[in-house]
C-alpha cells in the first residue's frame, strides 16, 4: 500500500467558512453548552460509506488516513465500489454536536477484517457503533456486526443505499443480519447530512435508552 494522503482531505461538511479575521470559524470549538462526550465507531465493510458519513456529518475538518490500494491487495480487497482506488487505513475522526449539548467523537475503522486489531484498540472507551450495511453485499457486514457483538457493544445499523440496491423488508434484513428486536435499523445516503445525524440519533437514543435499562 502507498500512502497518499493523511489528514489533508477535507469532506464535503468540513466545517462552515472562516468567520471575519480573529474569529474562529463556528464549529471549530466546541459549543459552551456542551454537558456530555461520547465515543463512537463507525464500523462496516470496504466501501460501505464510514469514511463518507464522517465527513459528512463533521463539524471539524475531518481527519482521513486513506491509503491508495494496490495490485497487492486486489485479492483480499474486495467489495464496494469497484471505482473505489483507496482505503482506510487507520481511523477516520470526525466531530458532531447532538441539540448543542451532546458532542459525539466519531471513529471510523478500517474495514477489512485483517485490521481487527486496530478495531479493537479503537473500540477502546467507545460508548456504541454506527454499524453500516449495503445490501448489495450483507454477508460483507457479518464481520463487522460479528466483532460488536464479540466486544458487547450496543449498536444501530444503518443500511446505506447505492443506486441499484436491493430493497428488502424490515423483517428479512433483521432476520438476515440476525438483529435483536430492539436494535435500531435506518436507512440512510452517507452523503446526506440530515440522513447520516438521523442515523447516528437513532443509535444515541438507543444508547440512552440501552443505559437507562440497565440502572
Ligand atoms: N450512491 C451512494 N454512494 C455512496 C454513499 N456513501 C458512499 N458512497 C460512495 O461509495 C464509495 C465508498 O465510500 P467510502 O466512504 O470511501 O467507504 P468506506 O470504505 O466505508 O470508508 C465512495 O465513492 C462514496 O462516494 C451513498 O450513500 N450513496
Ligand atoms: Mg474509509
Amino acid at each position: 500500500m502507498a500512502s497518499k494522503a493523511a489528514s489533508d482531505a477535507a469532506g464535503p461538511a468540513a466545517g462552515p467558512a472562516a468567520g471575519p479575521a480573529g474569529v474562529p470559524p463556528a464549529g471549530k470549538y466546541l459549543s459552551s453548552g456542551v454537558a456530555g462526550a461520547a465515543k463512537i465507531l463507525v464500523v462496516g465493510p470496504l466501501g460501505v460509506g464510514k469514511t463518507t458519513l464522517i465527513g459528512t456529518v463533521s463539524e471539524i475538518k475531518p481527519l482521513f488516513t486513506e491509503a491508495v490500494m494496490t495490485q497487492a491487495g486486489a485479492r483480499v480487497d474486495t467489495g464496494g465500489d469497484r471505482a473505489k482506488t483507496t482505503t482506510t487505513v487507520a481511523l477516520d475522526f470526525g466531530r458532531m454536536t447532538i441539540d448543542g449539548e451532546l458532542v459525539l467523537y466519531l471513529f471510523g475503522t478500517p474495514g477489512q477484517q485483517r485490521f481487527l486489531p486496530a478495531w479493537r484498540d479503537l473500540a477502546k472507551g467507545s460508548l456504541g457503533a454506527l454499524a453500516l450495511v449495503d445490501t448489495r453485499d450483507l454477508t460483507a457486514s457479518f464481520d463487522a456486526l460479528g466483532n460488536l457483538e464479540d466486544l458487547g457493544l450496543p449498536f444501530a445499523v444503518a443500511v446505506n443505499v447505492f443506486p441499484g440496491s436491493p430493497q428488502h423488508r424490515e423483517d428479512e434484513l433483521r432476520a438476515a443480519l440476525d438483529l435483536l428486536p430492539d436494535t435500531p435499523l435506518v436507512a440512510c445516503d452517507a452523503r446526506d447530512p440530515r440522513s447520516s445525524v438521523q442515523a447516528l440519533i437513532a443509535l444515541v437514543r438507543h444508547l440512552i435508552h440501552a443505559a437507562t435499562e440497565s440502572s
